[in-house]
């Protein structure tokens, strides 16, 4: 039996974005949510065998449209990559926005807005368009928040260190310079792929971090290492480690919208100030904290995240399950 996917494959700020524009399974479920839990019940196969080897890499990410279930909402986005189907993926917005509005999978709103709605809830998305080609995508995401300060962990290889936990749309161990990590230079991404698995289980067995008001939404995946930035003009940089391989080669959106709820709550970014946050490979995204708000009764933030993507070619990918690889494999 052969599945065929119709994908657009790109990239925003570097980190891969394939959206899957036909091969879509029905899904059943109220809200983007509970699509992604019958996605992952039954049709986990498929993003595996989109993302993972011989069809994918350590890095691959993108999602479908779907029709909205949520009254005002323009379309739905269920994520997928090669660790599973993240609530929220910044990077992958951007890149599956871009994409859908320069292929005609959804029609430009004369306002320059959509609403989408996606696993973590509900996300606002501005752009720009000149001659058919989307120039920037601006997220404004869901709402952001510290979860944890000052877990000690002690991790061999890199030793004692001090860990917060935030949320951006997934729950990020964030890794700030101190004791023996003095900064990005000093490390080798083969040291950062050694080094984040230890420092998310090492955190794992002290923390579980579940959303104060959506129970699904639960526990720690990635590790954002933070840094001064490298180039001018930028106000951060960072490493970001996902699934069990990956760097982002983006600043990552939900990573930076951790990062900045992280820095409001040390009283280090302002409402309205621009937040420029450079990745590994020297991308950037734009960020900004659009307003305070609350999650319950932990204070939070609403930030927007702005960046650029390009589609690098159609791509029909099959699954033949007399293929032996056809739910891909891991090394
Ligand atoms: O941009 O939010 C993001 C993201 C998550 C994982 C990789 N990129």
């Amino acid at each position: 039996m052969r599945h065929t996917f119709f994908c657009i494959d790109g990239h925003t700020a570097g980190n891969p974005v394939r959206l899957v524009a036909g091969g879509a399974p029905l899904l059943k479920g109220a809200n983007m949510s509970e699509r992604r839990q019958d996605f992952l019940a039954r049709f986990d196969w498929i993003r595996t065998g989109l993302c993972f080897e011989p069809r994918g890499h350590d890095m691959m990410s993108g999602g479908f449209l779907y029709p909205p279930c949520k009254e005002g909402s323009d379309v739905g986005i269920l994520f997928i990559e090669t660790s599973g189907c993240l609530p929220m993926c910044g990077h992958g917005t951007i890149g599956i926005i871009t994409f859908a509005l320069e292929h005609g999978l959804i029609s430009p709103a004369q306002t320059g807005r959509i609403r989408a709605e996606v696993p973590a809830g509900e996300i606002d998305i501005s752009y720009e368009m000149e001659n058919g080609r989307v120039t920037s995508v601006r997220i404004t995401n869901v709402a952001s928040y510290v979860a944890a300060k000052g877990i000690k962990i002690d991790v061999e290889g890199i030793g004692p260190l001090s860990i917060d936990v935030a949320y951006g749309g997934n729950y990020y161990a964030i890794v700030e310079p101190q004791g023996r990590y003095t900064g990005l230079d000093d490390l080798t991404a083969s040291e950062i792929l050694t080094l984040s698995p230890k420092i998310r289980s090492a955190v794992r067995e002290q923390f579980t971090p579940v959303h104060p008001l959506d129970p699904t939404i639960t526990g720690l995946s990635h590790v954002l290492w933070a840094d001064v930035p490298k180039g001018d003009g930028a106000s951060a940089r960072n490493a970001v480690f996902y699934g069990d391989k990956a760097i982002d080669r983006s600043p990552c959106g939900t990573g930076t919208s951790a990062r900045m709820a992280h820095l409001a709550d040390k009283g280090l970014l302002d409402t309205g100030e621009s937040f420029v946050h450079e990745s590994y490979i020297q991308s950037r995204f734009i960020g900004r904290i659009e307003e305070k708000t609350m999650l319950g009764d932990i204070p939070a933030i609403i930030p927007s995240v702005e960046g650029t993507a390009y589609n690098t070619g159609l791509n029909t990918v099959w699954i033949d399950s007399s293929d032996p690889f056809w739910k891909g494999f891991q090394v």
